[in-house]
């Protein structure tokens, strides 16, 4: 199998390849669990209920730990360790050597504690290894899954795909890195038909047998830079949700290597290929025709007709090409497990997609103002900028180790001026310099550079007065016609709890500025 990278083998273990249904021998299993956050403590708590013993580590001790701590131990978790010292080796689990270190996906596989599981031949799972091996359970319908990962697009997708198979009469929902752990889904009184489930590069590094009906990579470009090293080894773990996939591996038919990574994994026998493309699709793709979305891969006479299954209006109220895009991954998922073209049409028609994703949050004096805050990377914010016309860009915050070349050059002729948010921008602003010379750069966080005098007198971490000055900037340079985008290209840490605090926060300060 090409992707199994180094690091993360599957290991001659007797104990632990007989543990493929939840009814397996788990009771006396010893594990560690990496991180006691939301993937953290569903593992240790299902663990637990399957009878294993457990030792939770994490290297914070916070309050909110401390409660989930208390709770594990209360549920009978063999020890909780909290605080940094806890994490350079592993520690035995009631009295003996574990045998599995589950992770959660936050920790780099070059953390010490996991280094320590590799050098003494200790198996390491992710959540989703540990979810998929108990997703039989005798007396429960057995879910399906359908896999979805890519740089930018994930939460819109598994969030489409949910409401298309929901629309189709089936049990569905939504989970993974979209915020609900697999475990819990599989653990609710529903028993679900199929899980649309969204992994992250992180999560998909540590699975190793699970096998989706059908799969998805939206798109790869450069994000997460610092955890996977590299940008090979962030592109070879996004692969691995191919592997072992039963019905379909659906890949980007506009994406240059896409189609490549489903002919290198190692899929069961039967399973077929299936492109999706915003232009007219080939045969054994989706794709559009006019303003339809149409269908050539799951159709009986498909060399010969295509089946309409919605149109762009239906994926959405500011239908961008990546939005497009979207929804027609999520088609071929819920095509390939079995729905109707209607059942598309009106799951699509249904999703409500997420806040903070290409979200107008007021239009006035001509100016449109546009909540992206969930481009978290270059990709992201291409998608968006493409877009439009005229823009008014807020961008900037912790750049993750990426370059702006490529984001900067090509949208270089639509910018009327940046506003630099963010407290590491060097890369940022160094390409606006390089690649934009005659755009203007505002810097609203103090110490960035930039034209603007900085004589703010604002702490450059206060994510909500540096929001406040960005969108005064703005508003005083754009212009009727012009769309102010909130699209950073950065993750918010910086300044900001998350993408939504960031996001809120401009909300806030547009709805006050304009005086809605
Ligand atoms: N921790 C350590 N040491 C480390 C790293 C983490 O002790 O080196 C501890 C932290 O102190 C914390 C816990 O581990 O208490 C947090 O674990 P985590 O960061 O892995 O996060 P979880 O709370 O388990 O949430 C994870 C995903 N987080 C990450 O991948 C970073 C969530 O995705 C996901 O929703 C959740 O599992 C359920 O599957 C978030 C995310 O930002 C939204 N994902 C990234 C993205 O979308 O770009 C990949």
């Amino acid at each position: 199998m090409m992707h199994a990278s180094n690091d993360n083998p599957v290991l001659d273990n007797p104990r632990l390849a007989e543990l493929t249904s939840w009814d397996a021998p788990w009771s006396g299993l010893r594990a560690v669990v990496a991180g006691i956050g939301v993937s953290g403590f569903a593992a240790a708590d299902t663990l637990i209920e399957l009878g294993a013993l457990v030792t939770v580590l994490d290297s914070r001790d916070t309050e909110r730990n401390r409660q989930s701590a208390d709770t594990l131990k209360i549920v009978g978790a063999s020890d909780v360790v909290l605080g940094s010292d806890a994490m350079t080796s592993v520690p035995d689990v009631a009295g003996a050597r574990p045998d599995v270190v589950i992770t959660s996906p936050g920790f780099p596989p070059t953390h010490p504690l996991l280094a320590a599981a590799r050098e003494e031949g200790i198996q390491i799972w992710g959540d989703v290894e540990l979810a998929w091996r108990v997703n039989r359970r005798a007396g429960r319908k057995t879910p399906e899954w359908v896999c979805i990962t890519g740089t930018n697009g994930k939460t819109t997708t598994v969030g489409m795909t949910a409401s298309i198979l929901q629309a189709a009469g089936l049990k569905a929902v939504a989970v993974g890195n979209v915020g609900t752990p697999i475990l819990d889904a599989l653990r609710d009184p529903v028993e679900y038909d199929v899980l649309a489930v969204e992994l992250s590069s992180f999560q998909l590094h540590w699975t190793h047998s699970v096998s989706p009906l059908a799969s998805v990579v939206l798109n790869v470009a450069q994000d997460h830079v610092d955890w996977h090293g590299n940008f090979e080894n962030y592109r070879a773990d996004k692969s691995r949700v191919y592997e072992n996939t039963r019905v379909a591996c659906v890949y980007n038919a506009e994406q240059d290597g896409a189609e490549e990574l489903v002919e290198e994994a190692d899929v069961l026998e039967g399973c077929r290929a299936v492109g999706f493309t915003t232009q007219t699709p080939g045969l054994s793709m989706v794709g559009v025709v006019d303003d339809l979305l149409v269908d050539r891969a799951f159709v009986a006479e498909r060399a010969t007709t295509a089946a309409e299954i919605g149109s762009i209006e239906d994926t959405g109220s500011i239908p961008t090409r990546h939005i497009v895009a979207n929804a027609l991954a999520a088609a071929a998922l819920a095509r390939a497990a079995g729905v109707s073209p209607e059942a598309v049409r009106d799951g699509l028609r249904a999703h409500r997609p997420g806040e903070h994703r290409i979200q107008l949050v007021a239009e006035s004096d001509g100016v449109r103002w546009i909540n992206d805050s969930k481009a978290t990377n270059p990709h992201a914010a291409q998608a968006s900028l493409s877009a439009f016309d005229s823009v008014v860009w807020i961008a900037g915050g912790l750049s993750k180790g990426v370059t702006y070349d490529t984001l900067v050059e090509r949208n270089a002729g639509r910018l009327r001026a940046v506003v630099v948010i963010g407290t590491d921008d060097a890369a940022l602003l160094d390409a606006l310099s390089r690649l934009a010379p005659d755009v203007p750069v505002l810097a609203a966080t103090p110490g960035q550079g930039g034209t603007a005098p900085d004589d703010s007198g604002i702490d450059p971490t206060d994510g909500h007065a540096v929001m406040r000055r960005a969108v005064r900037l703005a508003r005083e340079h754009a212009e009727p016609k012009d769309t102010v985008l909130m699209a950073p290209a950065a993750a918010s840490m910086d300044q900001f709890a998350d993408y939504a605090d960031r996001g809120n926060a401009f909300m806030h300060v547009v709805h006050e500025e304009l005086g809605f």
